[in-house]
């Protein structure tokens, strides 16, 4: 999964990535550079662990998310740049990084409504120009009158300054729109960085409003803290974290509400070579989720042997579940839940 983190300059973008990746890039800083920073860190699944413990692979392997922290757009110009517009269109979702905490040295006052308005904005405006661009194309050519549709339609709902998000398309309008990559369509997690005199504190109810009215998903984040914690080592983590009353990292909030934006959960395999953590889109079926570890394996689908989690854990792996009656075969159809053991059958 590839996640962008975008927002406004010294938002806080750059703090929030090194406190999710544990890297530690420059902040404050007005890179130069033009393109993402990128980073990759491991989802956190305790379950993994608890898998291994019963089968000993040679290794464990994690899911994992990218992050990409974009640089702010050069001064006094407006719009994204083109650099960055293109690595955004290749992420999954946007992490929208929004400041409420105070900062000497930024030249406008803490409104993270605005904020959030304004960025939702420029990535309606980038929207946009790729429909303009695409139609005055269309002009030239002969048929495609559905695609010109839908782009009139899309145009329109973008000129209302609603974000095409809040539509639903048919799903032939879905495949044509996959190659747009619009921006505004994209699923889009609010990172809402508080100051740390705020941690304890509620939000503030017009930002509370605001979300619930666009339907965005949030965390809170206090992101200098919590860039501070995650460069600490271990021992000191848990310490400093008690300490400010802080049980879940940011990154395992972060991840979590990630997940449930963009519907995925994990199937596991589990074998002598290795524990593995599979991330599917929720409501998937067997066949296309033996796809997602190689496309061979979904051609030559025969059956699954699911085994559920916690019957896995319970019964101390395959042979305990079998004898127990809890080793189930089922076919392309069945839809995947979230923890199952899969091994697959196919032929070559
Ligand atoms: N007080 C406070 N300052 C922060 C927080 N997060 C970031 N900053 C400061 O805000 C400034 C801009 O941060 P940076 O991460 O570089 O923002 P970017 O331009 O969005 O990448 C830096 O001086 C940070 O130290 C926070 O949670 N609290
Ligand atoms: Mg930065």
């Amino acid at each position: 999964m590839k996640v962008g983190l975008v927002g406004f300059a010294r938002s806080g973008k750059t703090t929030i990535f090194n406190a999710l990746t544990g890297m530690s890039a420059e902040v404050g800083g007005f890179e130069k550079k033009r393109e993402a920073a990128i980073a990759v860190v491991k989802v956190p699944d305790p379950r993994i662990d608890a898998l291994a413990e019963i089968v000993h692979p040679e290794r464990n392997k994690y899911a994992e998310v990218t992050f990409l922290d974009f640089p702010p757009p050069e001064e006094r110009k407006t719009g994204l740049e083109t650099e960055a517009l293109v690595q955004m269109r290749e992420c999954e979702a946007l992490a929208l990084v929004v400041r409420a905490f105070a900062d000497a040295t930024a030249t406008t006052a803490v409104d993270p409504v605005r904020d959030m308005r304004g960025f939702q904005d420029e990535l309606i405006l980038a929207d946009l120009a790729v429909i303009e661009k695409r139609i005055e194309r269309l002009k030239k050519e002969k048929g495609k009158e559905r695609e010109r549709d839908m782009l009139d339609r899309c145009h329109k709902i973008l000129e209302e300054e609603k974000p095409l998000r809040s539509v639903s398309f048919l799903p032939d309008e879905e495949g044509m729109l996959a190659g747009f990559a619009f921006l505004s369509r994209k699923p889009m997690l609010i990172v809402y960085n508080v100051a740390e005199s705020a941690l304890r504190e509620a939000l503030p109810q017009e930002v509370i409003d605001y979300t619930e009215r666009e339907k965005l998903l949030m965390v809170s984040i206090c992101g200098k803290v919590e860039m501070e914690i995650a460069q600490l080592d271990e021992e000191e983590r848990v310490l400093f974290s008690a300490d400010l009353g802080l049980t879940e990292s940011a990154k395992d909030r972060f991840i979590l509400q990630a997940y449930a934006l963009l519907n995925l959960m994990s199937f596991f395999t589990a074998g002598p070579m290795e524990a593995r953590a599979w991330t599917i889109t929720r409501g998937m079926s067997a066949v296309k989720a033996a796809g997602k570890i190689h496309s061979d394996i979904e051609r030559g689908f025969i059956r699954a042997e699911v085994i559920s989690y916690d019957d896995y854990i319970r019964y101390r792996g395959e042979s305990g579940c079998r004898d127990a009656g809890r080793a189930r075969l089922e076919g392309k159809d069945y839809i995947m839940q979230d923890g199952d053991v899969v091994h697959f059958r196919f032929k070559v």
